[in-house]
């Protein structure tokens, strides 16, 4: 890749830690731990590592770092870009490196699948220090495979043997660490010695919990997301014609669109989690959007800013009982069109047949390898424009006056996922692969590396490991029931959705959108998201 002068000025970029990392310190085991729900079933399903302690590590003050043992660890991207992921691979090599100089790093390429073929790079220190402080996952590549059949987990195992692993680093984000968590299962069970630790990777930020606090790659998405929304409020009120649907990715939470939303105040936004919660239809979303066009007309105003989560469809309750049908309907297997009618419901026949075609084939696309709707294929901005300037129309023809409508379409999703990444992601991200290392190094395995305390300064964070099992339930999945780690939705009694429910009245008929600008030049380049900061508050 070719090096902008700014691509050059970050790969000198130090990142801030706690100190206690690169001092010794110890791995301190705590409490026993359970799922965070349907916990006999989780437990039988993973007999050797249910119920292991939390750790967390503890400086050992006085003592001096002594030399670590050689250790041989793999390291896997998994599925989308998220900015950072190439310091969780710096940190990882810093901390073996530094500690014993034999000590080995292999980079497996294209996500998951690279561990079944046994396809890697081994890492120099020359390819670490190309990457560090730089977007995107091209060092070696990412993927979504699944590893899930019997054959699967047997080439993985015959890879870590192969290459006699001491641990297998899996940076990814929910179903990814399920995965490691069945992987690092599988291993125990069979005796292997590699030990498999997960990183809290995602854009979406719904890998959070009471010991996650944030995810990487979530500061720096929100931080392109804002700025460019942020400019399509200002090209609102320069050129007084358009209306900007933008839709903003994150699968199935709306963290982004709410972090979004609090930088940049829209006249509209819509939080999937309370179109849920207030039983919204699609055709009652559509409604709020023809109110707030026609209030503002009468003010003289016939151009907005409205913001919308890329996995809002899915909230409806209409739109997801018909969702849930094709779910059951695809898994059976490849039907048609006009089979998928016949096999519906009476209601959820009439939605689909309502919809645009394009957008209800779109519902129809493959799930993704995990079993999700691959909604960031399915463009429910178009969807609700067409929705909108149809029921204008209908109201025209029946005599009511309606002003101009003239909008633009956005989506805003794969252009924040490796971005440079911003201090807030180099500095947690270069955390968690020493945090990862030193896990590895402890012997556990089934863990999420986690660094915790992220209002603070990065010398401040606390970090340690979870247990993958405690955070999870049984979900269905492509007409199966399965572990998965739970997703964290927005909550609306969290303070960042409160924050915003308390604002957004008065964004509405004004123009009181924010700028934010680009990470580089934001004024304090350490901010961190108002979501993680509204923790504070609560
Ligand atoms: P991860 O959960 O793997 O981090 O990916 C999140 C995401 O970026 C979603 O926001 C989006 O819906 C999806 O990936 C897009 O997937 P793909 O890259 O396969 O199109």
């Amino acid at each position: 890749v070719h090096k902008s002068p700014l691509h050059a000025a970050r790969l000198s970029y130090r990142p801030r830690t706690p100190p206690l990392l690169r001092g010794c310190f110890q791995v301190v085991e705590g409490e026993p731990t359970s799922a965070e729900s349907d916990v006999d079933v989780i437990r039988s399903l993973f007999p050797v590592l249910f119920g292991q302690p939390t750790v967390s590590l503890v400086p050992n003050r006085g003592t001096p770092v002594t030399m670590g043992n050689v250790l041989r660890v793999g390291f896997v991207l998994s599925g989308g870009p998220a900015s950072g992921g190439h310091n969780v691979i710096s940190g990882l090599w810093d901390h073996l490196v530094e500690r014993n100089m034999d000590s080995k790093v292999f980079g497996f390429i294209d996500g998951p699948s690279g561990i079944c073929t046994g396809t890697y790079t081994e890492m120099t220190s020359e390819l670490i220090n190309a990457f560090r402080n730089q977007g995107g996952f091209h060092m070696v590549g990412s993927g979504r495979t699944k590893i899930s059949t019997p054959e699967q987990f047997a080439a993985a195992r015959a890879t870590a043997e192969k290459l006699q692993l001491d641990g297998l680093v899996v940076i990814g984000g929910d179903d990814s660490n399920t995965n490691a968590m069945l992987l690092a299962e599988n291993f125990a069970a069979n005796g292997l010695k590699t030990r498999v630790i997960g990183c809290p990777k995602t854009i979406d930020g719904d890998l959070r919990n009471q010991h996650v606090e944030m995810s990487f790659g979530f500061d720096t998405a929100t931080k392109v997301y804002s700025e460019l929304t942020g400019n399509l409020g200002l090209d609102a009120i320069s050129a007084k014609k358009t209306y900007h649907f933008v839709r903003l990715m994150g699968r199935s939470a709306s963290h982004i669109t709410l972090e979004v939303a609090l930088q940049t105040h829209p006249n509209l936004t819509l939080i999937g989690e309370e179109v849920q919660a207030k039983k919204q239809t699609l055709a009652q979303c559509v409604t709020a959007m023809v109110e707030l066009i026609l209030e503002r007309a009468a003010l003289g105003k016939n151009y907005g800013l409205i913001i919308l989560p890329e996995g809002v469809i899915e909230f409806m309750p209409d739109v997801c009982a018909l969702i849930q049908q094709l779910n059951d309907i695809l898994a059976a297997g490849s039907v048609s069109f006009d089979e998928v009618v016949v096999k519906l419901d009476a209601e959820s026949r009439n939605l689909f047949l309502l919809l645009p075609r394009t957008f209800a084939e779109q519902l129809m696309m493959d799930r993704d390898p995990h079993g999700n709707v691959q909604v960031s294929k399915i463009e429910s901005e178009r969807l609700f424009i067409e929705m909108v300037t149809n029921e204008l129309a209908k109201r025209k023809s029946a005599g009511e006056e309606v002003p101009p409508f003239s909008p633009v379409a956005h989506f805003l999703g794969y252009e924040g996922r490796a971005s440079l990444p911003s201090n807030f992601d180099c500095n947690l991200c270069y955390s968690l692969g020493n945090v990862a290392a030193a896990l590895i190094e402890s012997g556990k395995t089934g863990y999420i590396a986690t660094a915790s305390n992220l209002t603070s300064p990065p010398e401040q964070w606390k970090c340690g490991g979870f247990p993958l099992t405690m955070m999870m339930n049984i979900e269905r999945r492509k007409g199966k029931n399965v572990p998965v780690i739970k997703k964290a939705l927005v909550v609306l009694e969290e303070m960042a959705f409160k924050i915003f429910a308390e604002q957004r009245d008065s964004w509405r008929l004004t123009e009181d959108y924010r700028c934010p600008g680009p990470i580089q030049y934001a004024a304090d380049a350490n901010d961190i998201t108002i979501t993680l900061a509204s923790e504070e508050k609560a």
